[in-house]
């Protein structure tokens, strides 16, 4: 069994690196030459635990190597990333442009009998739209779109769901939706993810799997959409939201997640856009929790400026230029040292835009500070609280439990994610 991973990226990688821990032949392919050097040294480019020893190990061993070029196997798996982009007045229409490129890239090399899996989270219909791409260029081969024949490819989709920060573990324990876009393209697909997943295999149609994906980070976003406009009723009302929450899930049959600075990371705030996009007429709440989510920074933002405003009322002998503003975590969420697409980051960089005085930074899983908030400093949590007057909580890293703010003055510390209720 010889198993191209196509896009070695965040899901890419760790499931090439899993597969090749089960002794089979897995062929990374990407676009990037620094990664496929890197792959191939043994050594990884993205941060998740555990993997650098598993993909050092695969590499060592003769089990994984990195390629630019793409070569034949038995079965490819697709995992580029799909963003979204603007388009006809629309904002946030799916973009497949790396699933296209992929196809075309693995379509010169298919041969009968192979299995192409789409992992990248899709809208519905992407895997329809890439068969047509690969039948597009290899008229020679049948494809599971070409009714009555039996086909020469079989084709599936399969998305990946696990949690950064949890990857090796999730990719092997979660069950896995195949949707094959035949029964047999399930039962191939099924076969291949027995190699690696413990999980069930539960197979369906592959515009089902689609959405199945889709429709778990959409309830994830209005669920969290939930708890962040609870925090804004409570606001206004004067309720801790906090101990609202507390009261409210005693009740056995409600669970309220936490409300915090937004939502981040490459998923939830992008996948329920997949569906909006198709059904704008129905898709009433899911555009509206999305709207709530992407609302949350700038209510941070103006809660910090207001707080910044009742500090100088009340000390007139200073100026906007001489308060200091300390932020703590950057990251978009919790024990990550991930930034991309942070929500907290996104404030940092608003304030470091707006405020006269640079930001003094906490964030105790980076050892630089990012490139959009150049002359902001990077410093432990305690002497935040000594110099700050105001002290801002984004992220409830574990280190921030139990910090004593007590010097700040009151009103002063904006605890956006209960850190010390953590
Ligand atoms: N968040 C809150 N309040 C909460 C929970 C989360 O504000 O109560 C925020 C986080 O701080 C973060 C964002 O939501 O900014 C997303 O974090 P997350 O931990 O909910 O999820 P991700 O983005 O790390 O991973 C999600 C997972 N999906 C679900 O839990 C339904 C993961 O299983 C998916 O594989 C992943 O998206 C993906 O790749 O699609």
């Amino acid at each position: 069994n010889r198993i191209s991973v196509v896009g070695l990226g965040y899901i890419g990688l760790p499931t090439a690196a899993v597969i090749a821990s089960r002794r089979c032949e897995v062929i990374g392919l990407d676009v990037s030459p620094k990664v496929v050097d890197t792959i191939n040294r043994g050594d990884i480019h993205i941060v998740e635990p555990d993997l650098d020893m598993i993909v050092h190990a695969a590499v060592k061993e003769g089990y994984l190597r990195a390629t630019l070029n793409p070569e034949p196997a038995d079965a490819f798996l697709i995992a580029v990333p799909t963003p979204f982009k603007a388009e006809d007045g629309k904002e946030h229409v799916p973009d497949l442009k790396y699933i296209e490129s992929a196809a075309k890239a693995i379509a010169p090399v298919l041969e009968k009998g192979n299995l192409v899996i789409l992992e990248s989270t899709s809208p519905v219909g992407a895997t329809e739209r890439m068969a047509e791409w690969l039948a597009e260029a290899r008229p020679d081969l049948v494809f599971p779109q070409t009714g009555g024949k039996a086909s020469d490819i079989r084709i599936a989709h399969c998305p990946e769901r696990v949690l950064p920060g949890h990857v090796i573990r999730e990719l092997v324990s979660n069950d896995r939706v195949i949707g094959g876009m035949t029964p047999k393209c399930s039962d191939a697909a099924a076969e291949l993810y027995s190699l690696f997943v413990e999980g069930e295999c539960v197979k369906t149609t592959a515009r089902t799997a689609e959405m199945a994906k889709l429709t778990e980070n959409s309830f994830r976003d209005v669920n969290i959409a939930f708890a962040n406009e609870l925090s804004l009723i409570c606001d206004r009302l004067e309720i801790d939201v906090w101990e609202l929450i507390e009261l409210a899930n005693r009740h056995p049959r409600v669970n309220i997640l936490k409300p915090g600075p937004g939502v981040g990371g490459h998923c939830i705030a992008v996948d329920p856009w997949f569906i909006v996009s198709e059904t704008p007429e129905q898709a009433r709440l899911i555009r509206t929790a999305r709207e709530v989510n992407d609302g949350k920074p700038q209510w941070v933002i103006e809660k910090v400026k207001s707080a910044l405003g009742d500090f100088l009322v009340k000390n007139p002998g200073r100026t906007a230029s001489d308060v200091s503003v300390a932020v703590f975590g950057l990251a978009f969420k919790p024990d990550i040292d991930d930034l991309r697409e942070s929500p907290s980051l996104a404030i940092a960089e608003q304030l470091h835009k707006e405020l006269p005085q640079p930001l003094l930074l906490v964030e105790p899983n980076i050892q630089e500070v990012p490139g959009s908030l150049e002359g902001c400093s990077l410093v432990t949590a305690e002497a935040a609280i000594d110099k700050a007057d105001i002290c801002v909580i984004l992220v409830s890293h574990k280190q921030f439990r139990g910090l004593d703010y007590s010097a700040i003055a009151p009103g002063c510390v904006i605890d956006v994610v209960a850190s010390g209720r953590a």
